[in-house]
């Protein structure tokens, strides 16, 4: 993508005058190798007859033949690899619904631009996309690991904890990090857990995993602790932690031997698919809340973190899951549920967390609506201990001068 002038794209709508205008708008952005077609099933022979794909499809929704949705699925079983830029004239709704369909179909979506599409919304759509395919390059992992390779890493010292910073929005004080594991592999660089933990849970290795992660928070955070005020550390559990009845017992004990207070370490527990098993869960999450650690519904809103989560499980903090608070501002739907969830998190008297605050118009945002804690890359991005420090004094100054000086271009690239 770095060479714009030799990506691929084509563009596929059947109105003959949009192919026209939007292929003088790619030649202007310097794009060179640009194909149109009125039908998708013209693109989708081309591609079978081929074995070419492009690397980027501008996709018209609405078609009177094969429509948007029937394309992507298309696409999807042909393993498209190439990214797809939704271009409609439907509300915004619909584009997210469709965009989110062909997350599905395992196909990247750049973006979604209404009819008639703005030049400088499709030359920042692109910009973006060759910063992440670039960004992407550079942390070169490589899929497909197997569990041998994994038990080595959670044994052999290779799993490192980053820390990403939580404040209080009225007053910008520090309140604690949330603990993101990263897996420093020995030839493929930092890995990110999207490419362990499911690992983990199905090769019954995520006890071991969250014990070493909880094992090196609770080191680290006691030496923070000694240069800084008071802390709570967040780790995330898998629902896959919550079966074996004594997990609480090794919870405690490990952080009663640290000489940590109970209700400075906040769990945070996501579930990703149904409970298997409803009532040790239950009880094992209840004997946890009894020993007073903090319980907390991540990515709130999102899969199985729902209403019935809540009503069941004594959860004393709600994480507002971070699609419903990045630009939030400028969503209905979004602020509808940000809301919402906000409502539900005071009615019931527990603590809200917004995530994903990752500019200064969430960071604003955030504040004018009164939300108690936010984490988010405008704060800080997840780092090594060794940073949080450094992260800290220039968090206070940017915080302090309310975010006028240049520091704030730093944040991106702590
Ligand atoms: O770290 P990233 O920034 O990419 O985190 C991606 C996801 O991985 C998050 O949703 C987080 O809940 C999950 N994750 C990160 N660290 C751990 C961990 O130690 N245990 C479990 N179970 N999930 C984790
Ligand atoms: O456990 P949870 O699903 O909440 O994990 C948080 C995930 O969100 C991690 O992968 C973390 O790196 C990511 N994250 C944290 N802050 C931001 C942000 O401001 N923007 C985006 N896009 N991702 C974020
Ligand atoms: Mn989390």
């Amino acid at each position: 993508m770095n060479d714009v002038k030799k990506i691929h794209v084509l563009i596929l709508d059947d109105d003959q005058f949009t192919l026209v205008v939007h292929q003088k708008l790619l030649a202007n952005l310097g794009m060179q190798n640009i194909s149109v077609a009125d039908k998708a099933q013209q693109v989708l022979a081309m591609m079978d007859s081929s074995q070419a794909q492009p690397d980027l499809i501008l996709l018209d929704l609405n078609m009177p033949d094969m429509d948007g949705v029937e394309f992507i699925r298309n696409l999807g079983g042909r393993e498209y690899s190439g990214a797809l830029i939704l271009i409609s004239g439907e509300g915004e709704r619909m584009l997210q619904t469709v965009e989110n369909l062909a997350g599905k179909h395992r196909i990247r979506v750049l973006g979604h631009l209404e009819k008639p599409i703005s030049p400088l919304a499709l030359r920042s759509i692109l910009e973006t996309w060759s910063q992440s395919t670039a960004s992407k390059k550079s942390s070169g992992y490589s899929a497909g690991y197997d569990a041998e390779a994994l038990r080595e890493a959670i044994n052999g010292g290779q799993l490192v904890n980053y820390y990403q910073p939580k404040v209080a929005v009225a007053t910008g004080k520090v309140v604690g990090a949330e603990v993101l594991a990263r897996w420093r592999h020995p030839k493929d660089g930092l890995v990110f857990p999207d490419q362990f933990i499911n690992l983990a849970e199905e090769s019954d290795l995520i006890d071991e995993l969250a014990f070493v992660v909880l094992g090196q928070a609770l080191v680290d955070i006691c030496k923070l602790r000694e240069s800084q005020q008071r802390m709570r550390v967040a780790v995330n559990l898998s629902m896959d932690n919550l079966h074996s009845l004594s997990f609480p017992d090794v919870v405690a004990s490990m952080v009663k031997k640290a000489g940590f207070a109970a209700e400075d370490l906040v769990l945070e527990i996501t579930e990703s698919r149904l409970m298997q098993n409803y009532r040790s869960t239950l009880d094992i999450l209840a004997r946890l809340r009894l020993k007073h650690f903090m319980l907390s519904i991540d990515d709130f809103g999102m899969g199985h973190s729902s209403m019935a989560q809540l009503r069941d499980v004594p959860f004393n903090q709600l994480k507002v899951d971070q699609s419903f608070v990045h630009k939030a501002y400028a969503n209905p739907t979004s602020l509808a549920i940000y809301t919402a969830s906000k409502t539900i998190a005071r009615e019931l008297g527990i603590e809200c967390v917004a995530e994903g605050v990752e500019d200064r118009k969430d960071w604003e945002f955030v504040r004018k609506t009164d939300c108690e804690i936010a984490q988010g890359y405008f704060i800080g991005r997840p780092m090594p201990v060794e940073k949080f420090s450094e992260w800290h004094a220039e968090w206070e100054k940017r915080y302090a001068s309310n975010f006028e000086d240049k520091l704030l271009e730093k944040s991106d690239t702590c």
